[in-house]
């Protein structure tokens, strides 16, 4: 039943395909548009609403842009841009994995995971985990939602 998960623990894949990479490269043609090579914050906005589908905040805005107002460049050159995409994708692939398996396992459709079904999820995806830590996790809480789940995924 959850062999499609079996390949959970081989993922961490720090690499996109050339199709990724062709799509964020026209994206981000296409959002710098007085064709200086950089985007701007505005530009950068746009690309990730074009990309990911949300417009992200002033804070995340800032965190992306950061390190080129740092290196005194006039905004976020193309190879920064790949780079940013490709870990918020490989991002957005872990949590939809996780919320793929805590679906899974969250037989009755509560929208958290009792404590056999944590462990039930954890020794499908995460089995070189300790029964006696994924105990220890759960205690600290009574339940476990997804964004509990998915941080403890992300984390082992
Ligand atoms: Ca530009």
């Amino acid at each position: 039943m959850f062999s499609r998960f079996t390949d959970f623990n081989k993922k961490h894949n720090t690499t996109i395909t050339d199709v990724d990479k062709r799509k964020f490269t026209e994206v981000f043609e296409q959002c710098d548009e007085d064709k200086n090579g950089y985007l701007n914050r505005e530009d950068l906005k746009v690309a990730v609403v074009m990309l990911f589908g949300y417009k992200p905040s002033k804070a995340e805005t800032n965190a992306m842009m950061a390190s080129s107002i740092q290196a005194g460049l006039p905004g976020l050159p193309l190879e920064r841009f790949l780079n940013l995409m490709t870990s918020k994708l490989i991002a957005q692939d872990e949590y939809e994995k996780s919320r793929q398996v805590f679906t899974a396992f969250d037989v009755s459709c509560r929208g958290f995971l009792t404590l056999e079904d944590f462990k039930r999820a954890f020794a499908c995806v995460a089995s070189h985990l300790p029964g006696q830590t994924v105990q220890e996790t759960f205690r600290l809480v009574q339940y476990a939602p997804l964004w509990l789940f998915f941080y403890c995924i992300s984390t082992v």
